[in-house]
């Protein structure tokens, strides 16, 4: 079900940049129909008085306003409908009220737009969902967000697909994994390190946020351009973890690893290992939206992320007495990451004495989730 809804999204994934695309289809189409009817249909009596019906019927100066330039063009096809007025002559003498007719079949049109116009004001659909459940990329609430579902109005959007990348850390972390699907996201976990070169376009196009863990090895240059372009032409998410930097068990450090991933946008994980004898509460910036009302959360030593490139904007939103915690990055292209310098938030044992890190999590995800899909409803 999921991979089905996630295949459609990924084809759909341009027609999203329209929100009021399904109402604009309707519209369009019924715009089409008439034009065809025009061309091809001789303008029979009965047409013309079913157009005259509708003349009567449809009242809209803004029709008069959008006919003005088609007029002419439909008094020339009067002119050619004069063969009509042969056949009926006082018909014919209506024929100007043909010639209205024609007017009228604009008006048709002038009233499609009137419909469009109603579209802009009402959102653009009719709703079939008074409040959203479906996981559909379709906005069934009319409210502007697509699949803006949250059921249980826990703050993370039901409809998220979640990919994470990695081990986990060296303690047990299946109360993670369980709290977001209970928020009702769907949760994949991808270790990495017998798998080369998995980390491809196909592979990502299932997620809307990808989480990179305690990763095993380091990324080929393939597998981090497909991950760029997950973040910045799909334009979805991701938030990196770092563990503790001296692997005894694989020789390449686990920052350098990350930093595979983290090398396309400019950031980086940087320094050596920041100590924080055996754990310390950061301070977060009340001013940002991931970190706002945000303060009891454990940093238990990690390293220090940094932005080297500037390719888009940074911002620190958490430190610590030995350096920056956290770190929030807008892609140019406006796809987001998240650099979290530590990966105790995943551990049970900090989910247990902490009263913030849930809500920490809900909006870090809120924030690096995809923009155009996917409402953060609260
Ligand atoms: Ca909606
Ligand atoms: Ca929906
Ligand atoms: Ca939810």
């Amino acid at each position: 079900m999921r991979i089905d809804y996630q295949k459609l999204r990924f084809l759909l994934s341009s027609a999203l940049l329209l929100p009021a695309l399904a109402c604009g289809d309707s519209s369009g189409e019924e715009a089409a129909d008439e034009v065809g009817s025009e061309s091809s249909e001789s303008e029979s009596a009965e047409d013309e008085s079913a157009d005259a019906a509708s003349t009567s019927s449809s009242e809209t100066d803004a029709d008069t306003d959008t006919d003005a330039g088609t007029t002419d063009a439909g008094t020339e096809t009067d002119a050619g409908t004069e063969t009509d007025a042969g056949t009926e002559t006082d018909a014919g003498t209506e024929t100007d009220s043909g010639t209205d007719t024609d007017t009228d079949t604009d008006t048709d049109t002038d009233t499609d737009t009137d419909t469009d116009t109603d579209t802009d004001t009402e959102g653009g659909c009719v709703p079939d969902e008074a409040i959203e459940v479906t996981c559909d990329l379709i906005d069934n609430d009319c409210d502007g967000q697509i699949d803006d579902v949250d059921v249980a109005n826990d703050g993370i959007c039901d409809c998220l697909s979640i990919g994470i990348l990695g081990d986990t850390g060296f303690a047990p972390t299946s109360d993670f994994e369980a709290w977001l699907e209970e928020q009702g996201t769907s949760v994949t976990r991808t270790l990495i390190v017998d798998q080369p070169g998995i980390v491809d376009a196909d592979f990502l196009s299932v997620y809307d946020v990808l989480i990179i863990d305690r990763i095993q090895r380091g990324l080929s240059e393939d597998e981090a351009a497909a991950i760029e372009a997950f973040v910045k032409t799909e334009g979805r998410g991701m938030i990196t973890l770092i563990g503790y930097n001296f692997d005894s068990s694989n020789p390449v450090p686990e920052r350098d690893r990350a930093n595979t991933v983290l090398d396309p946008f400019g950031l980086a994980y940087v320094g050596g290992y920041l100590h924080t004898s055996g754990g310390t509460t950061p301070i977060f910036d009340q001013a940002h939206p991931i970190s706002m009302g945000i303060s009891d959360v454990n940093y238990a030593g990690g390293i220090a992320p940094a932005d080297q490139e500037n390719q888009g904007s940074s911002e620190i939103f958490a430190t610590v007495a030995q350096g920056d915690a956290g770190l929030a990055h807008e892609s140019l292209e406006g796809g987001r990451v998240v650099v979290w310098g530590d990966e105790w938030i995943t551990f049970d044992s900090d989910w247990q004495g902490y009263a913030d890190v849930q809500s920490f999590w809900v909006q870090m995800i809120g924030w690096v989730k995809p923009q155009d899909f996917c409402g953060n409803p609260q």
